[in-house]
């Protein structure tokens, strides 16, 4: 009689979680296939952890500690009878680059893939699943799925701007955590602007004792920047993360915090924009320039460096009266400073091809003569359409970034008032979310599409707080947007719900979307 009781209620059980069970896996992004398996698997410290191939060892060790940190359950790697199991799997069958299975029943969870990053993507999925669930005396009921899956695009990144703001390496590794809890898988991390220059050189050691002097709001802060022992540090975090880390030296604009520490190869400024420029009319700049990228070169193992090449004309006008350039353009015949600027960055690029590195800009550099397989355009003012059809008729790779959505120092609501807006409009969730590439680029040359990312330009963005509030929960969106290949925001909201209260559990402050009064915008 008893036993019956038990089957019962056993029986009843297992229906109000079937019930219960939402019809898709609660993952963002939102896997490319699903099947709903109606069992349980029941995740604790008996849970052995089997590393079918050497080649996983990293990530197994990276997806104990997260169960750890998340959970409190430290699960084993000793296989012991009756308990439940989580093998990685190798199966070289999954071909595409960041492609996975998961597979889970009762008894087992197999993640599999071909090679290190789909393992990586697949422990993240299975750790979304368990993430959203609370631990009951040492136990977490995972609900089971079978999950095919791999990425829409292959670069799905976020800029940080530290010049402007400078946030440290804490932060910068609370970022890295949640990019690779949404499978964003490229950091450009803008080191260097008008405000301050926030990386060591070693040869030019006044670049950041002097240069990382002040902000944008306060230009005499003590010297905030990161030692390469830090940049070490970060670029390993993000490693262990399947996060590349992109670093950015902006030039020949945006220089005066340089120019500040060497004023000898400053190119002068506007009344605007003071110092604004490296001196292309100087053949040392050349030198100097690339000294301090082979040294970023050694410091960031991407072999890709952003040269920036942004808004040059803001303050370049001293450049007209320069006799170093005015010897360049006649020997050179360059017709204009336009010219002179292309002129400036494809040597500059050269530097950057001997290093064996690629050259990233902004799409200032659409029309630069540079050879398309080295070579990635960063489109990013959404009203000049014409820049982004430059780069792709040029057979650049390109990656999408128009402020219109994806500038996230633009305000998420109207309400919002403290960040920037494009005339009316700006940068709301469902419209980071609704990206469409069809839009922007012809299917026949969506090819040279690399991907999307967001930047976090940080004018308007002082604190910790504002920071965060401006970026969580839009990488979600921006997350599915990179990823997925079908979308429907209803059902986005719907896994994202509960992703605010893991915001939460971690002190990160963010904006409700479902109830937008009631964290409120933050100051700068
Ligand atoms: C334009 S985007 C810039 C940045 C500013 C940003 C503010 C780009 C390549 N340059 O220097 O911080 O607008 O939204």
């Amino acid at each position: 009689m008893k036993s019956i009781k038990i089957i019962i209620t056993g029986l009843l059980l297992i229906v109000a979680n079937i019930k219960a069970r939402p019809q898709q896996p609660q993952i963002i992004p939102l896997p490319q296939q699903y099947t709903a398996v109606p069992q349980t698997f029941v995740l604790s410290k008996n849970t052995a952890l089997v590393v079918e191939d050497k080649l996983f060892s990293e990530e197994s060790f990276f997806l104990q500690k997260e169960i750890l940190s998340r959970k409190a359950i430290p699960v084993s790697r000793k296989p012991a009878p009756g308990a439940t199991t989580i093998r990685l799997r190798k199966n070289n069958k999954q071909v595409q680059q960041g492609a996975y299975s998961i597979s889970m029943s009762a008894s087992e969870v197999v993640i599999s893939a071909a090679e290190e990053e789909g393992i990586f993507n697949g422990i993240i999925s299975f750790l979304q699943l368990v993430s959203v669930n609370e631990a009951r005396n040492g136990s977490i009921l995972v609900n089971c799925w079978n999950i095919g899956d791999f990425p829409k695009y292959a670069w799905r990144g976020l800029m940080i701007d530290e010049s402007r703001h400078f946030f440290g390496i804490e932060k910068i590794k609370s970022v890295l955590d949640w990019m690779a809890f949404y499978k964003l898988n490229r950091f450009h991390w803008h080191l260097t602007d008008e405000p301050a220059w926030r990386i060591e050189i070693k040869k030019y050691p006044m670049l950041a004792l002097v240069g990382g002097i002040g902000s944008h709001t306060d230009s005499a802060t003590v010297a905030k920047f990161y030692t390469q022992q830090q940049i070490k540090e970060v670029v390993a975090y993000a490693a262990e993360r399947k996060i590349v880390v992109i670093p950015e030296i902006d030039m020949p604009g945006h220089a005066r915090a340089a120019n500040r520490a060497y004023p000898q190869f400053s190119g002068g400024g506007s009344e605007k924009y003071p110092d604004f420029t490296f001196d292309p009319g100087n053949p040392q700049t050349y030198q100097y320039l690339t000294d301090i990228l082979r040294e970023v070169d050694v410091l960031f193992p991407a072999k890709m460096i952003h040269l920036g090449g942004d808004e040059v004309s803001f303050g370049n006008e001293k450049w007209s009266s320069n006799a170093g350039v005015k010897k360049l353009m006649s020997q050179h015949r360059l017709k204009n400073l336009k010219d002179v600027e292309q002129y400036f960055m494809q040597r500059m690029a050269d530097s950057l091809f001997r290093m064996n590195s690629k050259f990233l800009a902004w799409d200032e550099m659409a029309n630069v003569k540079l050879p398309s397989d080295k070579t990635i355009i960063f489109w990013w003012r959404h009203d000049q359409k014409k820049d982004l059809q430059a780069a792709l008729d040029n057979n650049y790779s390109v990656v999408l970034c128009p402020r219109i959505p994806f500038y996230f120092d633009f305000v998420q609501d109207s309400t919002h008032a403290v960040g920037r807006k494009w005339k009316n409009t700006y940068a709301a969730l469902k419209d980071v979310y609704a990206f469409d590439l069809n839009e922007y680029v012809d299917k026949k040359q969506q090819q040279h599409v690399l991907g999307i990312q967001a930047n976090v330009w940080t004018e308007t963005i002082i604190s910790n707080e504002r920071l965060e509030y401006m970026m969580y929960p839009r990488i979600s969106a921006l997350a599915e947007a990179g990823w997925s290949a079908t979308k429907d925001y209803d059902s986005f909201l719907k896994r994202l719900a509960p992703h605010l209260s893991l915001f939460q559990k971690s002190r990160i402050y963010y904006f409700d979307v479902f109830s937008p009064g009631r964290l409120s915008e933050p100051r700068m």
